[in-house]
C-alpha cells in the first residue's frame, strides 16, 4: 500500500507524522472520507469543495490548490490500483509547540490513504438497521459547527459508543434545541405520507454529500422532498427512515429505541432510492 503524504507516494510503514503534530495533540485539523467505485472517484469534487471549507472554517491553510489536491487524490488511488474502495483524505495542523496557538505550527500534513471500507455487515442493507436516540447531543454550532469535518470526532464517538453499548450500529443525535440532528457518521431521512423529510443545514448537521445526491435523485424520481426541523416524535411516527454517508451509502434503520419504525422493514420508497444511489455510484444515472 502507497500512501501519499505532501505531494511524494510512501509505503505505508514510512507514512508518519510527529508526536507534537496539532492534529494528534489536540485534533486539529480536517478530513474526507471519498469513495471510489469502478476506478472513478466518486463525488470528488464535492469533496473537496467541502474539505477546503472546513479547512477555511478552521483557520487552516491548505498548502496546495484544490485542483493539486484533485490530481493527488486521483494520483493516489491510480499507485494503489483501487477500483472500489475508501479514501481517507487527512489534512493537519502541523507539528508545533505544546500549546494551542496556530502560529507556533509549521507545515500541514497532506495525507491520502486509500484502501477499502465496509461499515455494515451485508445482511443488514437487506434487513436494515437498529437505532437508539443517544443522550449525547450533537456539539452547538456556536462551540464548533457540525458542519466542519474535523478530526475531533469524540461528539459522535461518545454518541457511538451509546449505540454500541445498546446494541446498535448507529446512534440518533439530537441538536441543542432538542430537535433531530443526524446520526454520528450518517444523515437521516424519514418518509411520512410519500414525502420524504430530512433535517435542514441549520438543524445543526453536517451536509451529507450523499444525502445532497439522494436529495437529488428523489427530486428526479418525483418526489416531493422537504428539509425542515423534525422531532423524535416525527421519527416514531414514519412511515420509513433511512440513513445516508459515503460509507454507509443508503442504508433502512428499522427501529428507534426499540420502537420499530413503519411496519419495522425497509419500506419501498427506502428501497427504491437505494437503488437509484448504486446506480448512481455504477455511473448509470
Ligand atoms: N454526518 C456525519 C457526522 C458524518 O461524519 C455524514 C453525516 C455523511 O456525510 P457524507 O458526505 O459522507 O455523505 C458523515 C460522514 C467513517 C466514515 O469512517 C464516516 C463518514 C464518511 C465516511 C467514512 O466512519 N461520515
Amino acid at each position: 500500500m502507497k500512501i501519499y503524504m505532501n505531494g511524494n507516494l510512501v509505503p505505508k510503514e514510512q507514512a508518519v507524522v510527529s508526536v507534537f503534530d496539532h492534529g494528534l495533540l489536540y485534533g486539529d485539523g480536517v478530513f474526507e472520507g471519498i469513495r471510489v467505485y469502478g476506478g472513478k472517484v466518486f463525488l470528488l469534487d464535492q469533496h473537496i469543495t467541502r474539505l477546503y471549507e472546513s479547512a477555511r472554517a478552521i483557520r487552516l491553510d491548505i498548502p496546495n490548490s484544490p485542483e493539486e489536491m484533485t490530481a493527488a487524490v486521483e494520483q493516489t488511488v491510480a499507485a494503489n490500483q483501487l477500483t472500489d474502495g475508501y479514501i481517507r483524505l487527512v489534512i493537519t495542523r502541523g507539528a508545533g509547540s505544546l500549546g494551542l496557538d496556530i502560529q507556533q505550527t509549521s507545515n500541514p500534513q497532506t495525507i491520502i490513504i486509500a484502501d477499502t471500507i465496509s461499515l455494515y455487515p451485508q445482511e443488514l442493507y437487506e434487513k436494515g438497521l437498529k437505532l437508539i436516540t443517544a443522550s449525547t447531543i450533537r456539539n452547538h454550532p456556536q462551540a464548533l459547527s457540525p458542519q466542519i469535518k474535523s478530526l475531533n470526532y469524540l461528539n459522535n464517538i461518545l454518541a457511538k459508543i451509546e449505540g454500541t453499548d445498546a446494541d446498535c450500529l448507529e446512534a440518533l443525535m439530537m441538536n441543542h434545541k432538542g430537535e433531530v440532528a443526524e446520526c454520528t457518521g450518517d444523515n437521516i431521512f424519514i418518509v411520512k405520507n410519500g414525502i420524504l423529510k430530512t433535517p435542514s443545514t441549520d438543524s445543526g448537521i453536517l451536509e451529507g454529500i450523499t444525502r445532497n445526491a439522494v436529495i437529488s435523485l428523489a427530486r428526479q424520481a418525483g418526489l416531493t422532498v422537504e428539509e425542515v426541523t423534525l422531532t423524535r416524535h416525527d421519527l416514531y411516527v414514519s412511515d420509513e427512515c433511512f440513513l445516508t454517508g459515503s460509507a454507509a451509502e443508503v442504508i433502512a434503520a428499522i427501529s428507534l429505541d426499540g420502537r420499530p419504525i413503519g411496519n419495522g422493514t425497509p419500506g419501498p420508497i427506502t428501497k427504491d432510492l437505494k437503488k437509484r444511489y448504486e446506480k448512481l455510484t455504477q455511473g448509470k444515472s
